[in-house]
């Protein structure tokens, strides 16, 4: 990757060019720094109105020859993998760039025998283990479409992600470590598939060696197949608008959105962020902290780093095990020179005693970053102070899933840092404010809805199988621009901070949820008439869920604890233990507009503890029940 970024003047300068002319900006870069099988005939192609997007139009090219194949000549052994393993007495695998090409056609080899080809979907549940790495980069090889699906979600999330996408294939193992815990993943698996009619297979990679049960036909371990498959595979040549990989994640209404990601687009997006915002170098060791199963991981674990030749970490444990040092240990012992993680995580590594940091050499670093939501003054200062040592730049990245790659962040050494923005914009980026009434909020030291005014190559290209609720999502709400969700603000000097989802998502631990699918769970509930969830300010989550339950009127007294526990159970087994209530109280009735919607604003208040004001409640049907939900705030 030729295109870095020099100084600040550099930075304005290539701003400027890529705002004028996006079209040879890109042009160039994908140019210059990949491996095509054939050039395209155009770089951009788009109709903002329809949502039609296409970058590098009739380009051929396959990501993992840029991934894999084309190190091999200088880079062959060295690293491309380090594998930090849940427990630290177990010994760290470093896997070359060679073996990862050979693993990779391996099980492209296997994928293929079971009949997966090109355009195949193939859904991947797998703790943070190399297996998981080589299964996208197998599937992209192939040409197959690859939905990985986080192992922390429920067996009804898995059912709906997989019958959604339609997947034939299903990769899991037969457990993953979490600390001192082991969860049974193919139990999950067994149970989600049991109503999955498009799922032929289901591979299973050993890894905790604990019993499971083997459906005859259906269910094959893995290693058995791969130790007989040939290690050479003739890598599908893909159409730059070739699906690579579909990604759910959260609506505010209905079921997840699989977004859509294609090809060239996504390659030379993420190749170009990843070496610009982390300033990676040839010898670094660059570690991300997220799991593979959300986009952070898929563009800067995976994707970004190794079309970078870069030697990547992919740890499988959780910071507090064994002992709530374990980033410090890991970033000292593999000598991390690139550390990025979420906000989360940083708050709740402040908050254990100063010695765990304190007792790491950390000078190996060279840049710090931040994702997932927004970073607080004081966890940007604790995590500057301790982890950085005030020498390290904080690259605060703001993306999304449907960005593919990042969009807004300092590059290091290069935009000074200002706590708790995301500064500036990458070259290609053109981010506008925009008012209640569609109007763009022009000039500094203002606030409104986050958008983005022309596409860039990294952006999804629709929801699987929903292409027009990707319309309607994205770019009905500001006809002609993509809309983030977001709310942001501009400084004096035109730095962006971005304040949060203006939508009825909510962030919890850097995960994203959406109200709707979590009050349809607990509405599951035979005692439930119905609830609403809103978010609140917690310490380390960032955001806490507080539920607002009605009952059914039955005259029979129910115990509320145990209520309460059973419907956190219910999200649990719908969704997964991430959106767990963290605090459940029982209403006679919620404030509803005329119109019959929930006025979330008042509940959201509530929840916060703060009862100044509510502001115009005059629509409410029913204003008399503010009072008795606030008097009963818990
Ligand atoms: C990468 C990722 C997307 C949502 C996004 C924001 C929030 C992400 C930041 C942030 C403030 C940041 N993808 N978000 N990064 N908010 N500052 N640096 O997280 O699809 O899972 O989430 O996350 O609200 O819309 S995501």
């Amino acid at each position: 990757m030729n295109y870095t970024i020099s100084d600040l003047p550099d930075y304005f300068k290539q701003y400027k060019k890529s705002i004028k002319n996006p079209k040879k900006f890109w042009d160039k870069i994908a140019d210059e720094n990949f491996i095509w099988y054939q050039r395209w005939t155009k770089v951009v192609d788009f109709d903002m109105e329809e949502a039609n997007i296409k970058w590098f139009k009739n380009a051929k090219l396959n990501i993992t020859k840029n991934c894999l194949d084309r190190h091999l000549a200088e880079r062959a052994e060295k690293t491309a993998i380090i594998w930090e393993p849940n427990n630290p007495d177990e010994n760290a695998r470093h896997i070359s760039y060679r073996e990862l090409y050979e693993e990779t056609n391996k099980m492209a080899n296997v994928l293929a025998e079971l009949g997966v080809s090109k355009g195949d979907r193939v859904c991947i549940y797998l703790p943070m283990i190399p297996e998981l790495a080589i299964s996208m980069l197998a599937c992209a090889k192939m040409g197959a479409v690859h939905s990985v699906i986080f192992a922390g979600f429920s067996a009804t999330a898995v059912e709906s992600r997989v019958n959604d996408c339609g997947a034939k294939i299903i990769i899991t193992s037969d457990g993953s470590f979490r600390g001192n815990k082991s969860v049974d993943l193919k139990g999950i698996i067994d149970e989600a598939v049991e109503k999955c009619p498009t799922v032929k297979n289901v591979l299973v990679v050993k890894r905790t060696g604990s019993e499971v049960v083997m459906k005859p036909e259906r269910d094959l371990w893995l290693s058995d197949l791969t130790e007989k498959a040939s290690a050479n595979f003739i890598t599908k040549i893909m159409d730059a608008e070739d699906p690579l990989f579909i990604l759910y994640t959260s609506g505010s209404t209905g079921k997840p959105k699989g977004m859509l990601h294609t090809c060239a687009g996504y390659m030379v997006y993420t190749a170009y962020t990843f070496k610009n915002v982390f300033n990676y170098k040839e010898n670094d060791i660059y570690w991300c902290t997220a799991d593979i199963g959300w986009i952070t991981g898929h563009s800067y674990i995976l994707y970004g780093p190794l079309l970078n030749g870069a030697t990547t970490v992919i740890f499988e444990g959780i910071p507090t095990y064994p002992e709530p040092d374990r980033f410090w240990e890991v970033i000292e012992k593999h000598k991390v020179t690139q550390f990025y993680t979420a906000p989360t995580a940083i708050r709740s590594l402040a908050k254990e005693s100063h010695e765990w940091v304190e007792k790491h050499d950390l000078s190996s670093l060279r840049v710090i970053g931040s994702v997932g939501e927004p970073i607080n003054d004081e966890a940007w200062h604790w995590y500057n102070d301790n982890v950085g040592h005030k020498k390290c730049p904080i690259v605060d990245t703001w993306w999304q899933t449907e960005t593919g790659g990042i969009m807004i962040s300092p590059i290091p050494f290069v935009t000074p840092t200002k706590p708790t923005y995301a500064t500036l914009p990458l070259p290609g980026i053109q981010p506008v404010l925009m008012d209640e009434n569609r109007i763009e909020i022009m000039g500094n030291q203002v606030d409104g809805n986050l958008c983005i005014r022309f596409p860039w190559p990294g952006i999804a290209r629709t929801i699987w199988g929903d292409h027009q609720r990707y319309k309607e999502t994205y770019f009905t709400t500001f006809p002609g621009k993509y809309f983030t969700g977001d709310g942001a603000l501009r400084d004096e000097v035109g730095y962006y901070r971005i304040t949060g989802r203006v939508d009825d998502i909510i962030i919890v631990s850097g995960h994203n949820l959406g109200t709707a699918p979590i009050e349809d769970s607990i509405n599951l509930h035979p005692a439930v008439a119905e609830s609403a969830i809103v978010g609140y300010p917690h310490d380390i989550k960032g955001n806490a869920l507080y539920g607002f339950v009605i009952l059914k009127e039955t005259g029979e007294e129910r115990n509320k604890e145990n209520l309460r526990k059973e419907i956190n159970q219910l999200i649990t087994e719908t969704i997964g233990p991430i959106a767990k209530l963290d605090k459940i109280q029982f209403v006679s009735g919620l404030p509803k507009t005329r119109s019959g919607k929930i006025m979330r604003r008042i509940l959201r208040k509530i929840a916060e503890g703060d009862f100044s004001n509510f502001g115009d409640t005059s629509t409410l049907l029913n204003p008399e029940i503010v009072d008795e939900i606030k008097d009963e705030r818990l």
